[in-house]
């Protein structure tokens, strides 16, 4: 990056999203005197009684949890979409509302109560990526859906409401609004270059090597140019796929790879368990045909400068447009840079 713009404020286009975010570099070295406290060490149990995903456990609604030894999946007892809500419609000039049908569900990634995807082994990994593989080959079969989320929400920075870990689905009939904006700018792409935004993209990607962070025979993790929040990452297939479940047996594998080796990093960056929201941005389900989308993985971490110190979305950002200090390629170093072995097991 050679180019003298980006030491001085700069804005950055994001061309999945037509947005722009402004980038201040020069203020890195701006004085903190807001919360900086020590997270208290967590140790936790390997089974929970008290954990409403743990094997053997009795949820909420009353089900008991089977015995499960690598992921389970069961529909969330308080979903936020049902099969099976009335059609209706209400059209008031202005005010516009379309009844939605869909479904929840809740995924396992382990029966462990105390790991993290970080700290699990890659055949687990890889347990996972065949769990989301057949959710997504379920849900998206059915008629009544026709784009299938699928997320994590990790750690209680991000509002999980457990530490066990798991991730969701959130299935339904419309495509969710910021995956139509990305569909939306890569099918646009595609009409102009005849060539998959986010294939031409990683092209560049590679070709400069300043924002790369996990590279292998399949998959790279990078921190977009255009990355909004600290450390986020995006991670793409190095073959064109639109979908999680056009996957060959060794992409699934290297992709559990590639997964464990960039959580790793962002545990090993603030010596913690690295809160963050992750999700798939898969094809849409409808039978259309969706070749210039490219799937990919969103890593959107809160944390800025510590283990407790994070980013907040407030202010201008809620305001105006969205801002960062630190550069995409000074993060992306920074997380290259990290041991590849995560600290607790050098720590032990
Ligand atoms: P989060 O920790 O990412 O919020 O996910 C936990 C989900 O588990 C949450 O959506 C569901 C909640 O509705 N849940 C159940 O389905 N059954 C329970 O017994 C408790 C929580
Ligand atoms: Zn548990």
């Amino acid at each position: 990056m050679s180019n003298e713009l980006f030491q001085h404020p700069h804005r950055r286009y994001n061309p999945l999203t037509g947005e722009w975010l402004l980038v201040s570099p020069h203020r890195t070295a701006r004085p903190w005197q807001g919360q900086q406290e020590r997270p208290a060490p967590e140790q936790r149990p390997t089974h929970d009684p008290s954990c409403y995903l743990c094997p053997g456990v009795t949820r909420a609604n009353g089900a008991v949890n089977p015995d499960y030894s690598s992921t389970y999946v069961f529909t969330n007892d308080f979903a936020a979409l049902y099969p099976n809500t009335p059609d209706n419609t209400y059209s008031h000039g202005l005010l516009q509302a379309q009844s939605e049908q869909g479904t929840c569900r809740v995924i396992c990634f382990a029966p462990r109560h105390d790991l993290t995807l970080a700290e699990m082994e890659v055949g687990a990994i890889e347990h996972v990526v065949v769990c989301w593989t057949e959710q997504l080959r379920d849900l998206g079969g059915r008629a009544d859906i026709n784009y299938v989320e699928i997320f994590e929400n990790r750690g209680a920075a991000m509002g999980a409401s457990n530490p066990h870990p798991h991730g969701q689905i959130w299935a339904n009939a419309t495509v969710p609004t910021l995956v139509a904006q990305e569909l939306h700018q890569q099918r646009m792409y595609w009409e102009q270059h005849g060539q998959p935004l986010l294939s031409d993209y990683l092209q560049t990607e590679l070709a400069q090597q300043e924002r790369l962070v996990v590279v292998n025979e399949d998959w790279v993790a990078l921190v977009p140019f255009w990355a909004v929040w600290p450390f986020e990452t995006l991670v793409l297939p190095r073959r064109q796929v639109q979908s999680l479940d056009q996957l060959r047996a060794r992409e699934r594998r290297t992709l559990a790879e590639c997964l464990q080796a960039l959580l790793i990093r962002y545990d090993n960056l603030f010596t913690t368990s690295f809160p963050y929201t992750m999700g798939w941005h898969n094809a849409p389900t409808d039978d259309g045909d969706y070749s210039y989308h490219t799937l990919h993985a969103h890593f959107y971490p809160p944390l800025l400068r510590s283990a407790t110190v994070r980013k907040f979305m407030v202010g201008y950002e809620m305001l105006a447009q969205a801002q960062r200090d630190i550069t995409a390629e000074a993060a992306a170093e920074r997380l290259r840079s990290l041991p590849a072995e995560h600290w607790k097991t050098t720590q032990a």
